[in-house]
């Protein structure tokens, strides 16, 4: 069954997440889906990307599939998760990415939305920042895209509070680019996705790789990076971590005990 669909109009491709009934949550099927598409537009030369839940979707994604995440031992959120492959996928197509939210988004996701090049929600879109809600330590270069997306006292304060922000505060904060009544969503994202397919398309690929390679600058001292690692060590070989995974199969709250 596929999990989401594609289709390419007028030099623009379109990914739809087509998963509601496991919330599109972010399955390594479906991360491997997504990047077959956008390898897929790359060979088509599409000029615009748009990536869209259902119309009308209560849930644009629920996050990373809790099941594949690992159960002890291993970085939850390592270089080659799932995840973080269709994150940089999408940060690594040659073209814009536009982001057309309705419905909440949730943990990992907010991460994918906010790597897309122009977020663009209506007023039913949410977002929250949902490590602490199972006892993942988020990972330096998901911390460091979120601190350079969003003012970086709100991204502590969604990080800590795993609270859904609404749309208007996702706005303020600069998580969405534009907020747009869901009557018009559509319509306006493919009014700026033309905007984009009239222009050179080097001279965009060539800004937006430079703007990616230019918002990882900044050096990390081995030893920095050794004790970053060792934290998130002590996060993810925690009781803590087993019971957030397992409260949220039993779906039920978490007891958390801080070891
Ligand atoms: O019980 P069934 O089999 O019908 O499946 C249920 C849910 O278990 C499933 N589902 C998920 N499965 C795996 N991973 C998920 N993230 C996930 N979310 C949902 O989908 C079926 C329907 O879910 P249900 O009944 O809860 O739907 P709802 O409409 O009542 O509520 C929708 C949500 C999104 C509010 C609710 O499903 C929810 O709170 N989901 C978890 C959101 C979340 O905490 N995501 C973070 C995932 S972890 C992650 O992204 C990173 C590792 S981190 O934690 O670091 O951010």
């Amino acid at each position: 069954m596929a999990l989401i669909r594609q289709e390419i109009r007028e030099g623009i491709g379109t990914i739809t997440f087509d998963h509601d009934q496991k919330r599109n949550a972010l399955s390594r099927a479906l991360i491997e889906e997504l990047i077959g598409a956008f390898r897929a537009f790359e060979a088509q030369h599409v000029r615009v990307a748009i990536l869209r839940a259902n119309k009308g979707a209560g849930v644009w994604s629920a996050g990373h599939d809790v099941s594949e995440l690992p159960r002890s031992g291993r970085d939850p959120l390592a270089y080659n998760d799932p995840l973080e492959q269709g994150i940089r996928a999408v940060r690594e197509f040659s073209a814009p990415v536009i982001a057309m939210i309705e419905g909440s988004v949730w943990g990992g996701a907010v991460e994918l939305a906010l790597c897309c090049d122009i977020p663009i929600g209506a007023p039913s879109s949410t977002f929250a920042l949902t490590p602490a809600r199972l006892g993942v330590p988020y990972n330096p270069a998901g911390l460091l895209r979120i601190m350079n997306e969003v003012d970086s006292s709100v991204a502590r304060e969604m990080l800590f509070t795993a609270r859904p922000i609404d749309a208007r505060r996702a706005l303020q904060v600069g998580i969405l680019n534009h907020l747009v009544p869901a009557e018009e969503i559509e319509a306006f994202t493919m009014d700026l996705a033309r905007s984009i397919v009239e222009l050179s398309p080097l001279s965009i690929a060539v800004m937006k790789e430079q703007a990616r390679m230019l918002a990882n600058a900044r050096p990390l001292s081995p030893e920095t990076f050794e004790r970053i690692q060792g934290l998130r060590r002590r996060v993810y070989d925690s009781d803590d971590y087993q019971e957030g995974l397992t409260a949220f199969v039993e779906k039920r709250k978490p007891r958390w005990t801080g070891r």
